[in-house]
């Protein structure tokens, strides 16, 4: 978390002194041996691009649960350094998870940069196979593609690729590897174009959100990449409740990116209001074509930006609508079989003192609620209804639509979290 700061600080101290010229080639070199250890996912406020950094009236994009990208500028290219590696990260607290990621990160830190830059990506590959990364949607020199065999070699485990190029485009696009194994490892992360610009009407509040699924099997914290049935279903990494609700303003007008990398398909449903899709991963839609949705359907590989304004005041549920991906860990019959032994009711038992579950069947229902406000407390759920937590799971997260004090209050806690991290 601090060192992340620290790195953001240098890059942009570098501004002034830029370093050597480096060129658009691309290298192989070693940057020493994979490290023995996983880079652990930190938990609190990621560090983000200071907005005074993009285009005119252009808001950046917040992605919930994880950090923006740090850069440094260097003879006028954009340079992030990528690091492909273990990370050990946990999808609600107490459920752990080994994947792969970027910088210590699943999904990878969100790139935020502007049209018209040059960047320079400089890729390590810390995993124990080869690697190559594909910048999904730009349009760039095919020798910078990513395409393992076509394009360039794969890089070797502890190995280095620069990648470098100009963007000409604007819109919601994402950094993947292009093994496709490794995709279901959670080898994935948002690269967001920002206009110079911004988009009209313009939005107050830009969200970025990554759809992933994994199977973990029971007492396993590595995903298993060849299953076609998921138990866990996550938003920037995290299933609900651990999601961290969007936190916005009553009559604010918002904007929602969502991607998806996986096996499935997610629509994505928000409560209380009607939306328009604005773009996909193929770029801006025109405003005439723009069309009214609740439910957006995010394919696989595919972006939907969203857009709405946020007009009716309350905590709104958006989630995928598939109902096996509004679950956390599922497997046959365990709810419903520990029900029966613990809880099963008794003839003439219901009323008052009886078993927490009295009145239930043993295997039926089908669905098992469990609060846990506490554990996932944190500063954009304040004030949310006691119980909340025991009816967010799997793909679902809230839309907060608040009246300014409750706005502030959460702005002053966030404010007071980020300085305890900085002491820390
Ligand atoms: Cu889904």
């Amino acid at each position: 978390m601090q060192s992340s700061r620290r790195l953001f600080l240098r890059g942009l101290a570098s501004v002034a002194g830029a370093a050597s010229a480096q060129t658009a080639q691309a290298q192989h070199a070693h940057p020493g041996p994979p490290p023995q250890k996983a880079s652990v996912q930190p938990v609190g406020p990621a560090p983000r691009v200071p907005p005074h950094q993009l285009g005119a009236e252009v808001v950046p994009v917040v992605s919930p649960d994880i950090p923006d990208m740090p850069w440094r500028l260097e003879n006028g290219a954009k340079v992030f350094d990528i690091r492909v590696e273990h990370v050990r990260t946990a999808l609600i607290p107490g459920r752990v998870m080994d994947g792969w990621g970027f910088n210590g990160s699943i999904p990878g830190p969100t790139i935020q940069v502007i049209e018209g830059d040059r960047v320079r990506l400089n890729v390590e590959n810390w995993l124990p196979e080869p690697f190559s990364m594909h910048w999904h949607g730009l349009e760039i020199p095919n020798e910078m593609d990513g395409m393992p065999g076509i394009s360039q070699d794969a890089i070797p485990p502890g190995g280095r690729f620069v990648y470098e190029f100009t963007l000409k485009q604007n819109g919601t696009f994402f950094y993947h590897s292009h093994m496709a194994m490794q995709e279901m490892m959670g080898l994935i992360g948002l690269f967001i174009i920002h206009p110079r610009r911004a988009h009209t009407p313009r939005v107050d509040r830009d969200f970025g959100i990554i759809l992933q699924e994994w199977a973990l099997l029971p007492n396993n914290t590595i995903p298993n990449s060849l299953a076609m049935e998921f138990n866990w279903l996550t938003l920037n990494g995290k299933a609900g409740p651990a999601t961290t609700p969007l936190i916005v303003k009553l009559g604010e007008r918002v904007r929602i990116r969502l991607v998806n990398l996986g096996m499935d398909h997610h629509p994505m449903h928000l409560h209380g209001h009607q939306f328009y899709v604005t773009g996909t991963e193929g770029g801006r839609i025109r405003t005439t074509a723009v069309i009214p949705e609740n439910t957006v359907l995010v394919g696989v590989a595919q972006a939907r930006d969203i857009e709405f304004v946020a007009d009716n005041p309350g905590d709104w549920h958006f989630h995928c609508h598939l109902p096996h991906h509004m679950m956390n860990q599922m497997a046959s019959m365990v709810g419903p079989l520990m029900m029966s032994h613990a809880n099963a009711p008794r003839p003439g038992q219901a009323g008052p003192g009886a078993a927490p579950n009295a009145g239930m069947f043993p295997g039926y229902p089908q669905d098992t609620f469990m609060v846990m406000d506490d554990m996932v407390a944190k500063p954009e759920t304040y004030g949310l209804r006691p119980g909340w937590s025991g009816g967010t799971m799997g793909m679902m997260t809230i839309v907060r639509v608040l009246n300014p004090e409750l706005f502030e209050k959460i702005q002053e806690l966030k404010a007071e979290q980020a300085r305890k991290a900085d002491a820390r």
